[in-house]
């Protein structure tokens, strides 16, 4: 699998870009027979001209929702997809990229018949070097096979189980985690071409002095050995004015100085959040000057944290944040620039500034929007919720998930807005060899990035005290449904344990804490007085009670954030415990606010404020 490389496709001088956006061909296969598509090659010939069904699939989107069939809702195993695509000649002697956004779960590809590459994990981008695949002035074929299999050692973990049913017996896929296992070719898939010496990878890291200056360290890596290469990179402002540049050659390392630079500040903590230079690399070869161009935004700001408190800039931050989900009525998971735009209006009017990306990488365009618009991001990976009967971890579990965070900070290390490594979420860190397993998973994530702190969501049932994850973590986070789960409907039950609970991680680790989860189900337009769980009422009366014990434990000096369960409603599993899916939502699933949003908003505008 080719993950190397992997920077967002952009078009430029030396590269063109096309989008194989739109409606593929697709045919569901037998669960009973998942290898009937490999053992018919359905890639050498157009699924259309097969005896199967072919139906429209539009890409990208989740296949589960656009028909009425609950067949392929809850399909286990395979699927396919196909499309025809024109390569232009004058694209002859450029090197040739078949790129994805993500494809849930397991995605087999091939050009023309021949396959280019496989990919494991969700949520993550992958791409080919297709150049001697494809026909250049001609039409060419892409195939897709996608597997939505989970097993327990997959991230996140699932398992395949047979149960009986009238037709006697049924093959299901259980997983335990709370959100709805969507599938499909979730995100953009593009073809572009590099010239044949190009920039594979480009590293930006940020330092500030005390006078205000920036220093910007780089690292270019063409694709060939750079002892022949130079290369001059080029900042320019927000306006796209010229600021500075440097030449390099050899190492391809260097570091430029921005005199009063321009900071990238989280939304409400500055008058100009999220300010964003680029920075444009030319790469030259002895014989030929700017032979690949690339641009790239980034943003110059510094991180520390103590055992108390994380600073952005020097200045301590306090988080108003959220849990959220990519998900939405009728695309699932599929990328939607539309709702991706009315989340980030709507974390701007109720006055958030962070969310984490519970439970999975969120797409690389909404990464890009929270470096716009000032939203600092908890960047989790996709092990959520690790209780499929397993009794002690494994280490091929261990051997993926640390792939899986490889994976992830490649993509999202030039972030500004990345402040905070997520590497697990209520995993069971309660069990025998926790304490081995996290320690790797935090040292091999420290190996790969040791400018951001890590965390963890800690489950609501496990003991503060012995904890295997926490001892390994730089801030610790965990989650609670008091007056939801347990002690149903008891608003008193709130306060005070709340800041029980949270003096005690910080007693027992001599950490920053922050409370990564609290909500209730809420169906929207429900009343009840008195007050009863899943009311309205309900939801803005128990947000009240946690904000008297943020308020509390804010002076105490070693609480920075506070993130609700969740930003809007969200599809889950059938369960008797889901009305349509979770209800947390401080919005519902079409995006409108519940009463609590109101609330949300006074109180987070007014901490913008305080803090
Ligand atoms: C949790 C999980 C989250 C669930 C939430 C709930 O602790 O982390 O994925 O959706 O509880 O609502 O049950």
């Amino acid at each position: 699998t080719s993950t190397q490389g992997l920077l967002y496709p952009r078009a430029s001088e030396t590269r063109n870009l096309r989008s194989l956006d739109g409606i593929w061909n697709f045919v569901r296969s037998n669960t009973n027979d998942p290898n009937e598509g490999i053992r018919e090659q359905w890639f050498l010939a157009d699924l259309r001209l097969s005896n199967r069904s072919v139906i429209n699939m539009p890409v990208p989107a989740s296949y589960n929702d656009v028909v009425e069939d609950d067949k392929l809702r809850d399909h286990v195993g395979r699927v396919w997809y196909d499309r025809k695509f024109y390569v232009p000649l004058s694209w002859l002697n450029e090197r040739v990229w078949i790129r994805f956004g993500s494809v849930n779960y397991e995605a087999q590809v091939w050009i023309n018949g021949e396959h280019v590459v496989e990919h494991f994990f969700g949520h993550l981008p992958f791409e080919a070097d297709i150049t001697n695949r494809v026909n250049y002035g001609k039409e060419n074929r892409i195939t897709v096979m996608v597997d939505n299999t989970l097993t327990p050692d997959s991230i996140p973990q699932g398992k395949l189980v047979e149960r009986d049913n009238d037709d006697g017996k049924v093959t299901l896929l259980e997983y335990t985690f709370d959100y709805f296992h969507y599938a499909g070719i979730h995100r953009s898939v593009h073809l572009y071409t590099t010239p044949a010496t190009y920039i594979k990878e480009l590293d930006i890291e940020t330092s500030i002095d005390n006078d205000g200056h920036g220093y910007v360290n780089f690292k270019i890596t063409p694709n060939q050995n750079s002892l022949s290469l130079y290369a001059t990179a080029l900042i320019y402002d927000k306006k796209m004015n010229f600021v500075v540049s440097q030449a390099v050659n050899n190492s391809m390392t260097s570091v430029v100085t921005i005199s009063r630079v321009n900071k990238w500040w989280p939304y409400l903590m500055n008058p100009d959040p999220g300010y964003l230079y680029t920075m444009e690399v030319r790469l030259s070869t002895q014989d030929q000057e700017d032979v690949d161009i690339y641009r790239m935004k980034f943003g110059v700001r510094t991180l520390r944290w103590t055992d108390t408190t994380f600073l952005l800039n020097d200045k301590p931050v306090y988080f108003r944040g959220f849990g959220k989900h990519e998900d939405s009525d009728i695309r699932g998971k599929g990328l939607d620039l539309a709702l991706l735009t009315r989340d980030f209006n709507l974390l701007r009017w109720i006055g958030a500034n962070a969310y984490r990306t519970s439970h999975y990488p969120y797409s690389e365009e909404s990464m890009q929007f929270a470096d716009e618009k000032g939203i600092m991001i908890i960047d989790e990976c996709a092990l959520s919720q690790t209780n499929v009967a397993i009794e002690s971890y494994t280490e091929e579990l261990l051997q993926n998930h640390k792939s899986n965070l490889e994976q992830l900070i490649h993509r999202d290390r030039n972030h500004p807005s990345v402040i905070m490594w997520s590497i697990a979420n209520e995993a069971r860190s309660d069990v025998n060899n926790a304490y081995w397993y996290f320690g790797e998973v935090a040292s091999y994530t420290k190996e790969l990035d040791r400018s951001r702190p890590i965390t963890a969501a800690a489950a609501i049932d496990h003991p503060i005290v012995g904890d295997g994850a926490a001892p390994h973590l730089d801030i610790i986070s965990f989650n609670r449904y008091n007056a939801w789960y347990i002690d149903v409907g008891r608003l008193d039950t709130i306060t005070t344990r709340i800041m029980d609970d949270a003096r005690e991680y910080h007693a027992a680790y001599a950490k920053p804490v922050i409370l990564q989860e609290y909500g209730a189900d809420t169906l929207e337009g429900l009343h009840l007085l008195p007050v009863s769980v899943w009311s309205e009422e309900f939801q803005t009366q128990l947000l009240s009670k946690y904000f008297e014990a943020f308020d509390n434990l804010r002076n105490e000096g070693f609480f920075i954030g506070e993130f609700i369960w969740n930003f809007a409603d969200f599809k889950t599993f059938q369960s008797i415990t889901r009305v349509g899916g979770n209800k947390k939502g401080v919005f519902t699933r079409n995006r409108q606010p519940k009463a609590a949003a109101h609330l949300l908003r006074k109180r987070n505008f007014q901490l913008a404020v305080e803090i």
